[in-house]
């Protein structure tokens, strides 16, 4: 009996493991779609941006649809410092962003106040 219930703390032990990394992975990064002339991605704006790293491909067009379905004011306004972006977003209306990843590396946006961040990892 003992040894049961050992074996069923260990099974549920390594499924709380396996869905901790798997389950994080998955909201860690997405790649955009890409073609050779242009990428495009979309982020979720609810209580924070979603997902929260994008990944994009450095020297191509990026066009990233902000859909915002929060409508506190605190995520308002999206603020990308390093592409000069700074927009307001509508509420459940897609705002499209056009960007273009010059260099490799890794790039922190913002809402207007700095309270939520999304990252984009140019690769
Ligand atoms: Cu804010």
């Amino acid at each position: 009996m003992d040894k049961l219930l050992v074996v069923i703390a260990g099974i549920l032990s390594i499924t709380a493991i396996a869905w901790w990394f798997f389950g994080n992975k998955q909201q860690i990064a997405i790649a955009s779609e890409q073609t050779a002339s242009e990428q495009t991605a979309t982020i979720t704006v609810d209580g924070g941006y979603s997902p929260a790293v994008l990944s994009l491909k450095a020297g191509i067009p990026a066009k990233i649809t902000f859909l915002r379905k929060d409508p506190s004011g605190c995520l308002e306004e999206v603020i990308m410092p390093d592409f000069g972006v700074a927009e307001k977003l509508p509420v459940n209306e897609p705002l499209v962003v056009t960007i273009l990843p010059k260099a490799a590396g890794e790039f922190t946006y913002t809402c207007g106040m700095r309270m939520f961040s999304g990252k984009i990892q140019v690769v």
